[in-house]
């Protein structure tokens, strides 16, 4: 059957156009027959599919979830070590970096606040009240041995002296090693977060050593679009790694306003650090997701797409870094997840994935006493892992779960005047 089919194709590339027709229709024809099979195929039938089972076998990696490299459930551990002061809210640690092993351990960077009290929204914000979780924050890291529990180091690059770039708060940072020098990029606020949207660039600081002494570069490196462009306002999320030889930076913009704000993805390129960064003519490369966790996988990058967009709850990849197809659909995935990626600065040329990294936990113990927590997931998208519990696609919850996340005041309102308009029929 497949040697009929290469003769086939062969023949239709071969003949003239009415013969090229012909021979189609009989490729067709030989497509039509038979039913799907009761045995699972790995590879597509040749039998005419419905759109579904086209799409089962050309969109995902595999036909089945548990076959498929970049399907995985993710799983959750607290972490040991970190104090939260009884979790009143004057202390948050979250958006943490991707993790990297250097000195014999793990490292990861984190916005940290430490206030007087927990945010209190832009209008009641002051020069020491934080507006938002992430207002009025500095960088911090930890370090670890087994991943599990960690060593609060102190601060790695606090906000600089107003008007320097993050002179209101320093946030969400990620890492770059690049030629045996280490860069964190992160966002840098010159006006608490709520003011005006959550506007703001990306700044960067470099260092010899993980453990610093970092040095500001004092400059804008990722700036914001040009009005009316997409990502006009903020970039946020930064997310270097090194691909075809270059930083690869993926960034993600709050674009169209309040209140029908949409998230999308971005990519900027650089061959130096310190930029200059340039913007991908294709941006958004990724319309979907809220942070952003990436990574090198087998020729390309593949993607966490979280909470926001159409494709919210997928695994993404691309061959090529720009164009990203839907690889899995999943669920509970990490809300700001820093993976721990072996190869995300060695310009591999086949990544070989992810199984763990450091994620966060907001509003913990609700919202008047509103702050994060770093948490631990683990997953299976990795090519050298095969763990067949992490690919079962059932998650089981209690009743309680649903309940807790149930309808809330205005819903429970609307339903009642429903059943009144109907009884008043
Ligand atoms: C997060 C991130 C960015 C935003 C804020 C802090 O979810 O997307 O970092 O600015 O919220």
């Amino acid at each position: 059957m497949k040697y009929l089919l290469i003769l086939v194709t062969l023949l239709i590339v071969s003949c003239s156009p009415k013969q090229q027709e012909e021979a189609q229709q009989a490729q067709t024809q030989e497509l039509q027959e038979g039913t799907f099979p009761y045995e699972f195929p790995n590879e597509k039938p040749n039998i005419k599919t419905s759109a579904a089972m086209e799409r089962n076998y050309t969109q995902y990696m595999a036909p089945r979830p548990q076959d498929n490299e970049l399907y995985s459930q993710f799983k959750y551990t607290e972490l040991k070590g970190l104090d939260y002061n009884n979790h009143d809210g004057t202390i948050t640690r979250r958006d943490p970096s991707k993790v990297i092993f250097e000195n014999g351990k793990y490292y990861v960077w984190y916005t940290h606040r430490e206030t007087p009290t927990p945010p209190q929204g832009a209008e009641k914000c002051t020069d020491v009240i934080p507006s938002s979780d992430w207002d009025l924050c500095d960088i911090f890291y930890a370090t670890s041995e087994d991943g599990f529990t960690w060593e609060e180091q102190g601060v790695a690059v606090p906000r600089p002296e107003k008007p320097n770039v993050g002179w209101r708060s320093v946030a969400t940072t990620d890492i770059l090693k690049w030629k045996g020098k280490y860069y964190l990029y992160y966002q840098g606020f010159m006006e608490a977060s709520g003011k005006r949207g959550d506007d703001c660039p990306v700044a960067v600081s470099y260092a010899d050593s993980p453990d610093g002494p970092w040095t500001p570069y004092n400059k804008i490196v990722i700036p914001n679009g040009a009005e009316g462009e997409w990502d006009q306002f903020s970039i946020h999320d930064p997310y270097p790694m090194v691909y075809k030889g270059k930083i690869y930076l993926y960034y993600k913009s709050d674009s169209n306003g309040q209140p029908n704000l949409i998230r999308m993805q971005g990519l900027a390129t650089a061959d130096n650090p310190l930029g200059p960064f340039t913007k991908h003519p294709q941006n958004p490369v990724i319309s979907s997701g809220h942070e952003t966790t990436l990574f090198p996988f087998k020729e390309g990058i593949a993607a966490l797409v979280i909470r926001d967009g159409n494709e919210h709850n997928t695994v993404q990849y691309s061959k090529d870094g720009v164009n990203f197809n839907i690889a899995s659909i999943t669920a509970d995935m990490p809300n700001a997840g820093g993976p721990f990626i072996p190869d995300a600065f060695t310009d591999t040329k086949y990544g070989k994935g992810i199984t763990w990294g450091i994620s966060h936990f907001t509003a913990v113990n609700g919202w008047t006493t509103n702050h994060a927590v770093l948490a631990r997931f683990d997953c299976d998208l990795s090519l050298d892992v095969n763990d067949p519990d992490m690919k079962k696609t059932h998650v089981y919850h209690r009743p309680e779960y649903y309940y807790k996340l149930g309808l809330n005041g205005k819903q429970k309102k609307r339903i009642g005047e429903e059943n009144k308009a109907l009884k008043n029929k």
